[in-house]
């Protein structure tokens, strides 16, 4: 069986993090391993939440994870809690990396051109060198535009997409080969722009009502599980894209923002068909 080692925070409500990538992993029939990062009683777009910072116990977990002479197919990383456990996470990559292991790191860091109150500029600069070591990474244009230095706001309110491709493939390298640009807004549509040395390709999704928690984790979450399943990233996207926007039409809500996610569990089955 395929393994993935995934580290993320567990919140007990929002349907985000390691609570939905589990679940999506394992419907992939890909066998999922949390690395949790911290525990919240739920996530932060809530008004109130009790988080526990896991920072501490990471390295003695990871060591013994070392001495059971685990190999993953994958590693995904996502929302990070310090400065401090974004090296434990680029270390980890750098010892569990091995010839077919690959990387997908989503630089969780914000959206709609605001960063996360919980990410300073330091932390930010961490997950832009973690970036670094993935084969594929999954920003926001929030996220693409904090990791080129750019404004969000004079790149968002351009009508064609022109200028978000070659942002994008600034960040290529030997390293990092696929970087998808996730959630552009465009008139009616929702666009995702996968960006690679040979060119770029646009998935286009019909924009649906609301803003949800947990959805850039859905998507990267369902990227990382179709590409160690050896589709492509377009078939990847394309299926993320499927399957969020069916979450979100059995999703009832009235609200702009939804803290507690969309009901993803619902529908699985359109991953366990296409995997
Ligand atoms: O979905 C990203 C995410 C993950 N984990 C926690 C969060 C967020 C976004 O706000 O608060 C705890």
């Amino acid at each position: 069986m395929k393994k993935t080692a995934i580290i993320n925070d567990l919140s007990g409500f929002g349907n985000c993090s390691l609570m939905v990538a589990i679940p999506v992993i394992s419907a992939f029939g890909i066998e999922a391993n949390p690395l949790p990062t911290a525990i919240l009683s739920a996530q932060t777009g809530y008004d109130s939440f009790f988080c526990r910072d896991l920072t501490e116990s990471l390295p003695p977990y990871i060591d013994e994870w070392e001495k059971m002479g685990v190999r993953f197919d994958s590693v995904l990383t996502g929302y990070m809690t310090s400065e401090k456990q974004a090296d434990i996470i680029a270390d980890f990559i750098d010892r569990f990396k091995r010839d077919g292991t690959l990387v997908f790191v989503d630089p969780v860091m914000g959206d709609g051109g605001k960063i996360y109150d919980t990410y300073s500029p330091a932390l930010c600069e961490k997950v832009k060198y973690l970036t670094k070591k993935a084969d594929i990474i999954t920003p926001n244009l929030t996220e693409l535009c904090i990791l080129c230095g750019k404004d969000f706001e004079k790149i968002s309110k351009c009508k064609n997409l022109d200028k978000i491709g070659p942002l994008a493939s600034s960040l290529l390298s030997e390293t990092t080969k696929t970087v998808i640009v996730t959630g552009i807004k465009n008139g009616d549509y929702v666009c995702n722009l996968i960006v690679e040395k040979s060119g770029c390709t646009l998935v286009k999704s019909k924009q649906l009502y609301g803003s949800f928690s947990g959805t850039g984790d859905i998507f990267s979450s369902v990227v990382c599980g179709a590409v160690t399943n050896g589709h492509s990233a377009e078939y990847a996207v394309t299926l993320a894209a499927e399957f969020i926007s069916k979450a979100i039409e059995n999703t009832p809500t009235s609200k702009n923002y939804e803290p507690d996610g969309v009901n993803f569990q619902s529908v699985l089955e359109v991953i366990v068909n296409a995997k």
